[in-house]
C-alpha cells in the first residue's frame, strides 16, 4: 500500500515538472497539462511499463523504429563501449572514426545496388534536408540550375525542418509555419481506399495506380520538366495513412522520373530495416531510386542517427565536385550512434529478422489480422505488407466512405487501445500497426485481441453491434 503511494506520489511529480517546463511535440500543451501525461519508464521486448507499474504491448515499435525490440543487451553493449572508447569526435578535419566507418560499408552492402556512399545525419528530418540540398546541388553541378522544383505527394511525411515539412503533404503541417516553402508542388497520392470519395469512382486498384502516376506525368508537363529537380516518396506512406500502391503504380513512376530527368529520391525511413520483409521498400517494389533516406530502423531507434545515400550518378558528380561540400552536422556519424546502428545491422542479420518479416511472422499478422477484421461490421478495409498494417474503420463497410471528419472515431478507438494496454496508433480513422520485427506468435495474439475489443467497443458506441 506504502509502495503504491509512493509510485503516484513519483508519477505526479514528474506530471507536474513536465506541464512546467516540457514542450512536446505535436500536441496541444493545454490539453495536455489537464488530461496528465503518461511516464513510461522501462521497456522489454514489445512491452512498456508506465510509473504505475502498468503493461502495454507496443504495436508500434515506438514510433515505427524498433526493430529489434526494447532491451537488446547487444545493442546496449556496443553503445557503452563506445561510449567509453570515444564518447565524441567529429568527421570535419580529415578524421573519421571505426565505427562509423563500418557503418558506412556494412550499408553499402545491404542498399540498393549502385547505392556505395552515405552522408550521416541525425534525424529522419535531417536527412531529408540534407537530400534536397544534394539534390539541388547536383543540379548546379551539371549546369542545370533552373531545375529546382521539388514534387511530392499528398499525404506524405517527410519530418518537420522548414524543408522536409514543405515537402510533407499533410495539410495541418503548414498553416503554424507559412509553409510550404516556394518551389515544392504536390501531386496526389495512390490511396485507392479514398479513390470514391475523392471523385474518381469506381475505380480498381491497378487501373487507379497508373492514373494517380499519369497525375505525375502531367504536373511534370505543366511546369516544365527542365524547372523539376526531384520527386520524393516514401515507398509505402507511413504516417500519412499507411498508404499501400497498387502494384502498377511504381513501375510507371519509375518510367516517367526516367523520361523526364526527374531524380527520385525515396524516403526509407518507416520502410526502411526489414519492415516490408526486404531490407528496403525499394528492393519490395523494385525500385532504383537516385537517392535514397533512412533513420529509425537504422539504430532500431536505441541512438539518433539517418543517412543519405546516393546512387552512382548522384555520388560521382557530387565526389568528383572538386571544392569542399558546405554541408554537415555536428553528431553527423557520431561514433556511439554509429557503433549501436552497426551492431543492430548485426542483429538483424544474425537472427534472420529480415526474411521472418518476409517468410513467416509478417505472413502471420496478415493472414490473422485478415480472419480477425475483414468481416467486422466496421471494417472497411485491412491492408498491409510484412510487419506494416492498417485497419480502416468506416461507417458501411459495403461502400468505400469514411466517417465525418469530427467524429473521432479513431481516436476513440486508439484510447480503448490504451485502456486494454495495447499501444496502436490511428492516424485519422485508420488503426495502425508497426510491431517490432522480434514479436512472437503469442504477442501477435495478444496485440490482435487487444485490437479486437477496442473495435467491438467503437462499434458498440456507434451502434453497430
Ligand atoms: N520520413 C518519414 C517517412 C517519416 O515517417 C520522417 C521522415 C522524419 O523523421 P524524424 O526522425 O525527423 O522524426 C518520418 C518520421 C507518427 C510519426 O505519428 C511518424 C514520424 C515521426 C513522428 C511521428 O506516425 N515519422
Amino acid at each position: 500500500m506504502a509502495r503504491d503511494s509512493t509510485t503516484h506520489n513519483l508519477t505526479r511529480h514528474w506530471q507536474a515538472l513536465d506541464a512546467a517546463h516540457h514542450i512536446h511535440p505535436f500536441s496541444d500543451a493545454a490539453a495536455l497539462i489537464r488530461e496528465g501525461v503518461r511516464v513510461i519508464t522501462r521497456a522489454d521486448g514489445v512491452y512498456l511499463w508506465d510509473s504505475e507499474g502498468k503493461l502495454l504491448i507496443d504495436g508500434m515499435s515506438g514510433l515505427w523504429c524498433v526493430q529489434v525490440g526494447y532491451g537488446n543487451r547487444e545493442l546496449a553493449e556496443a553503445g557503452c563501449e563506445a561510449l567509453k572508447t570515444l564518447p565524441y569526435y567529429n568527421h570535419f578535419f580529415k578524421t573519421t572514426n571505426p565505427w562509423t566507418v563500418e557503418l558506412a560499408a556494412k550499408l553499402a552492402q545491404i542498399l540498393p545496388e549502385e547505392h556505395e556512399r552515405v552522408l550521416f545525419a541525425n534525424s529522419g528530418s535531417e536527412a531529408n534536408d540534407s537530400a534536397l540540398k544534394l539534390i539541388r546541388y547536383y543540379w548546379n553541378l551539371k549546369g542545370r540550375p533552373e531545375k529546382k522544383i521539388h514534387l511530392s505527394r499528398d499525404y506524405a511525411y517527410h519530418g518537420v525542418t522548414m524543408a522536409a515539412a514543405s515537402l510533407s503533404g499533410l495539410s495541418p503541417m503548414h498553416p503554424q509555419w507559412d509553409l510550404p516553402l516556394p518551389g515544392f508542388e504536390k501531386v496526389p497520392a495512390p490511396y485507392w481506399f479514398a479513390a470514391k470519395t475523392a471523385g474518381y469512382g469506381d475505380i480498381g486498384p491497378e487501373e487507379f495506380g497508373l492514373l494517380i502516376a499519369e497525375r505525375l506525368e502531367e504536373k511534370i508537363r505543366e511546369i516544365g520538366a527542365h524547372r523539376i529537380a526531384s520527386f520524393s516518396a516514401e515507398p509505402v506512406q507511413g504516417a500519412g495513412g499507411l498508404i499501400f500502391p497498387p502494384a502498377t503504380y511504381w513501375p510507371e513512376v519509375q518510367r516517367i522520373c526516367r523520361e523526364y530527368d526527374v531524380l527520385l529520391h525515396l524516403d526509407e525511413v518507416i520502410t526502411g530495416f526489414g519492415r516490408t520483409g526486404e531490407w528496403f521498400g525499394a528492393d519490395t517494389y523494385a525500385i532504383a531510386p537516385d537517392i535514397m533516406t533512412m533513420a529509425k530502423g537504422l539504430s532500431s531507434g536505441y541512438q539518433p542517427i539517418s543517412a543519405v545515400s546516393l546512387g552512382s550518378r548522384m555520388a560521382e558528380a557530387i565526389m568528383s565536385a572538386n571544392e569542399e561540400l558546405v554541408h554537415g552536422f555536428t553528431y553527423s556519424g557520431h561514433p556511439v550512434a554509429a557503433a549501436v546502428a552497426l551492431k543492430n545491422l548485426e542483429v538483424l542479420e544474425k537472427y534472420g529478422l529480415v526474411p521472418r518479416v518476409k517468410h513467416t511472422i509478417g505472413p502471420y499478422l496478415q493472414r490473422r489480422l485478415r480472419e480477425t477484421f475483414e468481416s467486422h461490421p466496421i471494417v472497411g478495409e485491412v491492408r498491409g505488407s510484412g510487419m506494416l498494417a492498417a485497419i480502416e474503420l468506416v461507417p458501411d463497410k459495403r461502400v468505400r466512405r469514411f466517417f465525418p471528419r469530427d467524429s473521432d472515431v479513431g481516436t476513440r478507438c486508439r484510447n480503448y487501445c490504451f485502456e486494454n494496454g495495447l499501444v496502436m496508433r490511428a492516424i485519422r480513422d485508420t488503426m495502425v500497426l508497426a510491431p517490432p520485427l522480434v514479436a512472437s506468435e503469442s504477442e501477435i495474439e495478444e496485440i490482435i485481441s487487444r485490437a479486437k475489443d477496442a473495435i467491438d467497443r467503437t462499434a458498440r458506441d456507434l451502434g453497430v453491434i
